[in-house]
């Protein structure tokens, strides 16, 4: 049997994928809030537990098999060079642009000005509507921006919008949907094709939608 590599994604994105690994008897077998580098029960699994931005880069350069990230992260980044098999339909969220509470946005003669963490998917979505903007890009806290004069909106993920209500800000516009999702090596899917395929039919297997 070959051994695989799964990279995981910490923060709120592990803490869905323990239950569905526990689900397959692949829980880590060690102390995964201070290891990087995890065995599993399956004694060919292990785990690396890593930054959710960080898991394409590890799996399309081969140091993972596959790994486990959120929509957003493979939509701004480009995944071309990753399988992308499964939607585990966790850490279930949408990307928005977002703006203040009743300042309607883009009214003036100066370009709409963007923040967020994710520059390629606002540059893309603006486009689309022929809207050229000005994008700033931030790494946290995109809801501090319009509220201090930085920038006229966000884009930035929702989950129940709490975090916006509390900032006095709202969603003007749903981009998309985003979810977790397994991503896969291109040449691991070849050398590693039955290892991988059995777990990827477990996988999906307990994670409905
Ligand atoms: O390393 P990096 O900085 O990229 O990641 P991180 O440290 O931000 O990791 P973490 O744990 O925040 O996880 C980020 C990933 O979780 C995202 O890439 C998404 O795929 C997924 N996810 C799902 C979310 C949310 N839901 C979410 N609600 N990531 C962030 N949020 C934010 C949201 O923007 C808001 O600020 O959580 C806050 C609470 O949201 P509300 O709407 O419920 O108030
Ligand atoms: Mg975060």
């Amino acid at each position: 049997m070959s051994q695989i590599t799964i990279a995981l994604s910490k923060g709120r994105i592990l803490e869905e994928s323990l239950p569905l690994l526990a689900k397959l008897g692949l829980e880590p077998a060690g102390d995964i809030d201070r290891l990087l580098r995890v065995p599993s029960r399956d004694k060919n699994v292990s785990f690396l537990i890593i930054r959710p931005t960080d898991v394409p880069t590890y799996v399309e350069y081969g140091a993972a098999d596959m790994g486990i990230t959120g929509k957003d992260v493979l939509m701004e980044n480009g995944s071309d060079a990753l399988y992308e098999p499964l939607d585990l339909n966790i850490a279930r969220c949408r990307l928005s642009v977002a703006a203040r509470v009743g300042h309607k946005p883009g009214n003036g003669t100066r370009r709409l000005r963007v923040a967020t963490k994710y520059p390629e998917i606002a540059r893309r979505h603006f486009a689309a509507k022929g809207e050229q903007v000005e994008i700033i890009k931030l790494y946290g806290s995109m809801e501090l921006a319009p509220l201090v004069g930085l920038s006229d909106v966000i884009v930035d993920l929702v989950a129940t919008g709490k975090t916006l209500k509390a900032n006095g800000m709202e969603e003007t516009e749903i981009i998309c949907q985003v979810s977790s999702r397994i991503v896969v090596n291109k040449a691991a899917m070849k050398m590693k094709h039955a290892a991988i395929q059995d777990l990827l039919e477990r996988i999906a297997k307990v994670s409905g939608p």
